[in-house]
């Protein structure tokens, strides 16, 4: 059986990326792909009770290897659990934020070294990494605003503009240092826009 694709979402928060899966899913779907979307942190049962520790505002100081550690933690039990043996079940993954995320979050936003990153990224993936990483591009002030009317803010949504700042300017130089694996979406596009452009990317993948 042919292994399935693993492609991850990624951009900063309000970007768009929970909103483009579920379309990007149906389209596959309609094409005889079997599809499962998932998300980070999260997607399996211990790793949303991970989740739920890191997004609690009131764990506000949490020490950053901590917080490192448990993303990591969480992602150890999601692809054990999820990612890998729908891979291998020939399904496609389509996965809300991956480790792309950790450089950004932990990485940009913490000022965790890209290397100890790295480290826990073969630690827990081995070779694994997402054969596509759509990222979703915009300025942190549209994307907050977009968030904004959902409600409380989270433990990550209450950072200041300049931690997000920082996130996007990693994902952006980590697309630009491997443009075969990622591509950048302008994300303030209306979002039917937004939509078609991922189908044309992702439409040569489906051929390869
Ligand atoms: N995190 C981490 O630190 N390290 C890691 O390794 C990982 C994660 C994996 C997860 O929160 C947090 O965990 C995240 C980083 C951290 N925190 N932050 N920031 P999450 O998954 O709950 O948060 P999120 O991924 O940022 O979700 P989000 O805010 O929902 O962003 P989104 O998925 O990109 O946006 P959306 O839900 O699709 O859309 C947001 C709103 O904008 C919504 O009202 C839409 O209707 C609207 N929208 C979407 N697209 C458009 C367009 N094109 N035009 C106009 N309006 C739009």
């Amino acid at each position: 059986m042919m292994r399935g694709r693993f492609i991850t979402f990624e951009g900063i928060e309000g970007a768009g990326k929970s909103c483009q899966i579920g379309p990007l899913a149906d389209w596959l779907r309609a094409r005889g792909r079997g599809v499962i979307t998932t998300r980070e942190p999260g997607g399996s049962p211990v790793a949303e009770r991970i989740r739920t520790l890191l997004l609690d505002r009131d764990n506000a100081g949490m020490d950053g290897i901590a917080e490192l550690l448990l993303v990591f933690a969480a992602r150890a039990e999601h692809l054990a659990k999820v990612i890998a043996p729908a891979l291998d079940a020939g399904h496609w993954v389509l996965c809300d934020r991956f480790t792309d995320a950790t450089y950004a979050y932990q990485g940009g936003g913490r000022g965790v070294a890209p290397a100890r990153i790295g480290v826990l990224e073969d630690l827990v993936q081995g070779d694994l990494r997402p054969d596509l990483t759509l990222v979703f591009d915009l300025p942190p002030a549209v994307g907050l605003a977009r968030a904004r009317g959902r409600g409380a803010p989270d433990r990550f949504e209450s950072e200041r503009l300049t931690f997000f700042e920082a996130a996007r300017a990693v994902y952006l130089e980590r697309a630009l240092g491997c443009p075969e694996r990622y591509r950048v979406l302008d994300a303030t596009r209306p979002l039917l826009e937004v939509t078609a452009e991922i189908t044309r990317l992702i439409a040569p993948v489906l051929d390869a």
